[in-house]
Parts: C-alpha cells; sequence; structure tokens
C-alpha cells in the first residue's frame, strides 16, 4: 500500500484542491510537529517527572498539571517564530500571545487546549491537543483579542491529535476529515483514513450521568428515553460511554457514531456549560459537521454562536446527526 503522509496530503490540498494557501500548510505541520513533541513527553510519564500538579492555576480557576504546561509552552514555542501567525490564544493562558516583534508575523491565528482531559492526565488514559485556526481580519499589524471574536464557521482549519494506544491526527481543512497515525519509527504522520463519515443513527451516548440530579428538562428527558431502552418512546436499547477526555470520546464518535454531550446545569447557572467555544466546542464541531454529523448548543448551531469572550463557555450536544436533531428538538418543545 502507497503511504501517504502529511505532507503529501497537504500539498494536494494546496495544489489540487485550492482549500489552502502554503502559510496555513505550514501551520498545520508546525502544530502536527509539536504534538509529536507532546506526544514524547505525554509517553514518557512518570520517567520523564512530567505527572502531577505544576501548583499553578490557569484563568478559570483550575489547577494545572504539569503537562498542560509543557504541552502550552510546546505549541508556543513551536509556533512563534515561522510567520505564519499573528497570535495564538490558549485555555491555558489568560490573554492572547502576540508574536513578538522580533518575528515576522503571519495573517492566522491559532487557539489550542494544549492537552485536553486533564483528570486523564496522570492515570494513563487517553488525552489529547485540540486546535483551531482562524484567519485575521484585515492587514495591519497589531492583533487584539477582539480579533478573535469570530463564529467556528470561519475556522480555516481545525483538529486534534489523540495520545492513546496510537498517536493520531485528525483534521479537517474544510474539506472533509483525515486522519493521520504516527509512524513511531519513522516520526512521520502516515494518512489511515479519509473521508470519515459519522453514521446519522446510533445507540450510544456519551454524557457524565453523575450530574444527572442538575441538568435542565429537556436533557433529562433525552437520556431518560435513551435509557428507557426498547420498550421506552426510541424503541432501541442504547449503550453509554464516557471517557472523560473529549477527544477520547469526540474520535470514537468519528469512528464508528454516537451522541456526546456536556449541558448546561443548575450547580452554576450563570455558565453556560463546562466546555469552552473556541477551544474546544469550535474545532470539534467543525470536524463533526465535516463529517456529516451535527453540533448544537441545544439551541443554534456551534459554528454560528458569535463568542463575546475568549474563554465563554458553552452547552455541547455533538454527533450522529439524527440524536443530535433529537435532543435539540426537545430544547425547543
Ligand atoms: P479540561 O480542559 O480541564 O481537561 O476539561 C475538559 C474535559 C473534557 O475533555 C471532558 O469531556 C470533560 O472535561 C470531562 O468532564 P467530567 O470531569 O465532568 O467528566
Ligand atoms: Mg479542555
Amino acid at each position: 500500500m502507497k503511504r501517504v503522509s502529511l505532507t503529501q496530503y497537504l500539498v494536494e490540498q494546496q495544489r489540487e484542491h485550492g482549500r489552502i494557501p502554503p502559510e496555513l500548510r505550514l501551520l498545520i505541520e508546525v502544530v502536527a510537529r509539536a504534538c509529536k513533541h507532546i506526544a514524547i513527553a505525554v509517553n514518557k510519564g512518570a520517567l520523564g517527572d512530567v505527572l502531577g500538579s505544576a501548583h499553578s492555576e490557569n484563568v478559570q480557576g483550575e489547577i494545572q498539571k504539569k503537562l498542560d504546561v509543557i504541552s502550552n509552552e510546546v505549541l508556543i514555542e513551536a509556533n512563534e517564530w515561522g510567520g505564519h501567525l499573528a497570535a495564538m490564544a490558549s485555555e491555558e493562558m489568560d490573554s492572547i500571545h502576540v508574536v513578538p516583534n522580533r518575528y515576522p508575523q503571519g495573517e492566522y491565528m491559532l487557539l489550542f487546549d494544549p492537552l485536553d482531559g486533564s483528570s486523564n492526565i496522570d492515570v494513563n488514559v487517553s488525552i489529547g491537543t485540540i486546535f483551531s485556526v482562524l484567519r485575521k481580519i484585515g492587514h495591519a499589524r497589531g492583533v487584539s483579542e477582539e480579533d478573535f471574536l469570530q463564529p467556528g464557521k470561519q475556522q480555516a482549519a481545525a483538529g486534534y491529535c489523540v495520545y492513546g494506544p496510537q498517536t493520531m491526527l485528525v483534521l479537517t481543512v474544510g474539506n472533509g476529515v483525515a486522519m493521520f497515525t504516527l509512524d513511531r519509527e519513522t516520526g512521520s504522520w502516515v494518512l489511515t483514513q479519509q473521508d470519515v463519515r459519522i453514521p446519522e443513527d446510533t445507540k450510544e451516548f456519551a454524557i457524565n450521568m453523575s450530574n444527572l440530579r442538575h441538568w435542565a428538562p429537556p436533557v433529562k428527558r433525552y437520556i431518560d428515553e435513551c435509557l428507557a431502552g426498547k420498550t421506552g418512546p426510541r424503541g432501541k436499547d442504547f449503550n453509554m460511554r464516557w471517557v472523560a477526555s473529549m477527544v477520547a470520546d469526540v474520535h470514537r464518535i468519528l469512528m464508528r457514531g454516537g451522541v456526546f454531550l456536556y449541558p448546561w446545569d443548575q450547580r452554576e447557572p450563570e455558565k453556560p456549560g463546562k466546555l469552552r467555544l473556541m477551544y474546544e466546542a469550535n474545532p470539534m464541531a467543525f470536524l463533526v459537521e465535516q463529517a456529516g454529523g451535527l453540533a448544537t448548543n441545544g439551541r443554534e448551531r456551534i459554528l454560528d454562536i458569535v463568542p463575546t469572550r475568549l474563554h465563554e463557555r458553552v452547552s455541547v450536544i455533538l454527533g450522529s446527526k439524527n440524536e443530535v436533531e433529537t435532543a435539540t428538538r426537545y430544547h425547543a418543545e
């Protein structure tokens, strides 16, 4: 079988499909290279002295793990000098990181959750890096937080890298979803799946059931009906899976279908949800839609939401089309 590398895939997207300009190709390659470095650190675990807490808090008041901090630094250092970026924003940084004056400034802005699935880092369960690419609007030098506040439908590219039994990079440049597996012996990303499609129907849902008593009625109704199984209103038995790493849960959905929910709950009524719109929901929504699925916040399409803040949170329902439609319809009724 002929092996297609990430570089070759991207060159083809650039050349044959006119999808991506050379600067975007470079950007994606640099992100992929940074993910390889993160994968190496993750794999070392205790041997690399990378587990445990960094004894610091991020902007949302969450305790940072050593690997959260390391992954953030790897992504910043890899990306700031290439000339393809104007600025970066990260779940682990209070404000944006503007490319320093000593480097040329590019047209793109990169957003990332450097290591998603914090609770799984120290227990050797799959975790991942999520990223999203936006274009800077206007050509003036200088970039501010407002430049980042674009709806997800304006993403130029998005993807994630999952550090699991295999290290995989999953990518969209708006032309379907492609998956690459890291060949550890050669150090290259090899295309292993293309034109990924999420089945429209599923019998598998993913939600943190321990929050059941806090959910809003439409979410309760949807899950109750799934749990009622064959003899209930849905007429079929459902299975449940919850890795508690969004990357791993979304990866499963891209591979075999399913629906993922992280809804608003009444413990913190002023927060729209737990997950972050710009680092988690938008890139995953872009991938899921490119694979034929849907992503909403229960009321509207995630990719249509105009952010008002960099670290904005959002409710998320994503995955197999017919299930997302059902759960979203219950919010309207
Ligand atoms: P994080 O960015 O701090 O790791 O939080 C996001 C993670 C998601 O990966 C996952 O879907 C969710 O939090 C799990 O939440 P819970 O601990 O409620 O199961
Ligand atoms: Mg996260």
